[in-house]
């Protein structure tokens, strides 16, 4: 997915990236109504990202299922003053390498008759989906750009969701109403573990906090989100950057983690190669890992495969351990011999599998579960890769082969 947008430099995310801290609400507010560049390239690879399942859906044809805008007609009990909430989806850092997988706040309490208004706010595509208690997850179609979802109303008997949509012109929000007391899950449907909760109050019990404190709360997560305060996502890079698996030199793929609230759990997703650039001689053999919990990325030299999400030009075999491996240029046995287009497809962690091994929550495993790739170079030169689904966000690394010492007469 290389477009001319993508030539920003790409940066080591652990000495660059810049996180901001406590914003205050007027800021948030200012922020809210900020006109923004609509990145359709973002928007197109961030789509890509998921499993071959989930690629299936990914289609500029609306094909918008009947339960998207279904329950539209609310029976709202009378309320002497509806009011309406905001929260964001998503936050980034300012190079986009960090993405905050998260809706912010994820827990919020309202009474019924009230409304929720959430801006979308990064690169990243998601979307705003209540599923009402007995309902399957559905797939999740990409908006073309420009779509502005309408309002809804969620009352537990259809689904309510956005397609999946990233920031843009104008701002892009989506506001649902909420007619009867309960409480809801809210997922999105791009992300795994994006998850939160909305409490629906009868009128007549008092609400725990207001806006501001939802401003602040939201802030301070996306803070603790973004700056890895407890420091382990970065931890975890560091050692696998020291790696030596099988002798192959490793490089991580992205990193992440998963943390929780009481509203639910968000994700931290570090969009980078770590380290972006390595050094090798003539038939050395690199090793990429996927570090992150959730987030499927993949490493791709030369030209987009036209499934992107599916390995590449690869030896017919993995190794021993499942590990995927191409070499460069591509050996007899591969599909495409001699031609320096590889790509892993999108490789990460298989997902958990939940009781029943239903298919409603996508919590089947990725099959099969590639976490590792490998590649190895049998000839000299200089070998930029990219992750189809992230490029746009700046997650690109470049192989530098040296030749093989000419030993001494
Ligand atoms: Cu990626």
């Amino acid at each position: 997915m290389q477009r001319a947008l993508l030539n920003r430099a790409t940066m080591r995310v652990a000495e660059t990236t810049e996180v901001s801290g406590r914003v205050t609400a007027d800021e948030v507010n200012l922020d809210r109504f900020h006109n923004r560049i609509l990145k359709v390239c973002a928007l197109v690879a961030a789509t890509l990202i998921p499993s071959s399942l989930r690629w299936m859906f990914l289609t500029f044809v609306l094909i918008v299922p009947q339960v998207l805008w279904g329950g539209a007609n609310p029976t709202a009990t009378p309320q002497p003053t509806p009011q309406t909430w905001f929260a964001t989806v998503g936050a980034q850092s300012n190079d986009k390498g960090r993405q905050a997988l998260a809706f912010l706040p994820n827990e919020i309490w309202i009474h019924a008759g009230d409304r929720i208004t959430w801006t979308f706010d990064v690169d990243e595509i998601h979307t705003v989906t209540f599923i009402p208690d007995s309902g399957l997850r559905p797939a999740f179609s990409v908006a073309p750009p420009g779509f502005v979802p309408q309002p809804a109303t969620f009352d537990n008997s259809t689904t309510v969701t956005t397609l999946a949509l990233a920031k843009g012109v104008p701002p892009v929000t989506f506001t649902v109403t909420f007619p009867k007391a309960g409480n809801y899950k809210q997922v999105c449907l791009v992300h795994q573990n994006m998850t939160g909760v909305v409490h629906v109050l009868d009128p007549s019990q008092p609400l725990p906090h207001d806006q501001d404190f939802y401003d602040r709360q939201a802030a301070d997560q996306r803070r603790d989100l973004l700056s890895d305060r407890d420091g382990r996502s970065v931890a975890a890079c560091g050692q696998c950057a020291a790696q030596d698996s099988l002798k192959a030199r490793v490089v991580a793929a992205g990193t992440g983690e998963i943390s929780a609230t009481a509203g639910g759990t968000q994700t931290l997703a570090v969009m980078r190669f770590l380290s972006d650039q390595i050094y090798i001689r003539v038939g050395d053999t690199v090793e990429w890992t996927n570090q992150n919990p959730v987030e499927p990325h993949t490493v791709t030299f030369g030209t987009e495969p036209m499934d992107i999400t599916a390995p590449f030009n690869l030896r017919p075999n993995p190794d021993p351990d499942g590990a995927l491996h191409a070499d460069i240029p591509a050996g007899p046995t591969a599909p495409f011999p001699n031609t320096n287009n590889v790509s892993s497809g999108a490789i990460v962690a298989a997902a958990q599998d939940p009781p029943g091994g239903g298919l409603s929550d996508f919590q089947t495993p990725i099959n099969p579960p590639f976490t590792r790739f490998r590649v190895t170079f049998n000839m000299p030169g200089t070998f930029p890769y990219f992750c189809i689904f992230h490029d746009d966000l700046g997650m690109k690394g470049t192989v530098i082969v040296f030749p093989k010492p000419t030993p001494h007469p």
